[in-house]
């Protein structure tokens, strides 16, 4: 079994375009199964608690949510309620997960629940809706036994809120695997320097060849209260197609909620694009809207299609991903 990380040494700004190839996908016998791959470098631990099911003949649906489950449990880390609050000083927590037959639910702006990925779950499950926000998501979350927890941010989110009220300037941080070019306070690094993303995209391939994925996150740091990002958007944070493929994103959402960018990488690979080139032209779509907004974001997109490729592409270096499979 493989479980290792992938970086991408290019950028979309810094890379000569390469012409796109059209690599049509007819042989879905030669998939590599199970798989998953999940964003970041902390998709690692991620992607073994994903393994434990796909390994055992479990679903790509009830592997995401483990995966997702996983980090949101890390009470020190980053995308659950050990993230970074918004600029009121309150955390909340975006998610959502889709299934190989378009099911799919989502949870935006709900506070105090440590499992918005498996509120997410119950909104697709037992409701008739897609995403519930707010305190309907919690008082929702309430009713189907999930416990309140406490409204205290996690040591490092309380430095760093006290910290940025000094100033209190919304002002985004590129969330990148590059600690030179992140303030001390940007919010992928803990005081210690260990990596803290704010946002976990896992999709994965069940033995079965059926595809999922979830998404789960804190949002954007110090974001307005009420915010809403892509993560919990379906098209946007993450979008599954059992013919095409899967894709999720990160990084700042509101540039991927303006081309629906999960939904575009899928329908590049329904025309038959590789995963990597599907995301590098939905990152084209970001960048050549306007070049010079573009070099102040970071964007990344990561995909996998029917035959178990996968492929990711950002605007900036560093966007890394993790990858876990037999092969
Ligand atoms: C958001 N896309 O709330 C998320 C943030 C993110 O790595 O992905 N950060 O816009």
């Amino acid at each position: 079994m493989i479980n290792r990380r992938k970086f991408l040494h290019f950028s979309a700004l810094a890379a000569p375009l390469l012409t796109a190839k059209k690599t049509f996908a007819s042989n879905f016998d030669a998939a590599t199964r199970p798989i998953v791959v999940s964003t970041w470098d902390s998709g690692m631990p991620v992607n073994a608690a994903a393994w434990e099911i796909l390994s055992t003949k479990g679903t790509a649906l009830d592997a995401v949510e483990a995966g997702a489950m996983h980090i949101e449990n890390e009470i020190n880390c980053c995308v659950g309620l050990g993230g970074y609050p918004d600029r009121d000083g309150i955390v909340t927590l975006d998610s959502c997960i889709m299934d190989h037959k378009a099911n799919c639910g989502a949870v935006a702006g709900i506070e105090r629940i440590k499992h918005p990925v498996s509120v997410a779950r119950k909104v697709m499950e037992k409701t008739p809706h897609v995403i519930l926000v707010g305190a309907g998501a919690q008082q929702f979350a309430v009713e189907n036994g999930f416990t309140l927890e406490s409204t205290d941010l996690s040591e490092s989110a309380k430095k760093a809120y006290a910290e940025w009220l000094k100033k209190s300037e919304y002002k985004p941080v590129i969330n990148i695997e590059n600690k030179k070019q992140n303030g001390p306070f940007a919010p992928n690094f803990f005081d210690d320097g260990t990596l803290n993303h704010d946002t976990m995209g896992l999709v994965a391939m069940d033995i079965t060849g059926n595809l999922s994925g979830a998404v789960t996150t804190s949002g954007m740091a110090f974001k307005l209260h009420g915010r809403v990002g892509d993560s919990p958007i379906i098209g946007a944070g993450l979008f599954v197609d059992n013919e095409a493929g899967a894709a999720t994103s990160s990084g700042t959402g509101e540039e991927v909620i303006r081309i629906c960018g999960t939904h575009l990488v899928v329908e590049f690979m329904r025309q038959g694009y590789s995963p990597e080139l599907a995301c590098k032209k939905a990152v084209e779509r970001i960048v050549n809207r306007d070049k010079v907004k573009a070099k102040t974001l970071q964007v990344g997109f990561l995909a996998l299609n029917k035959k178990g490729e996968y492929g990711a592409y950002a605007i900036q270096k560093g966007f890394e991903f993790s990858v876990k499979s037999e092969k």
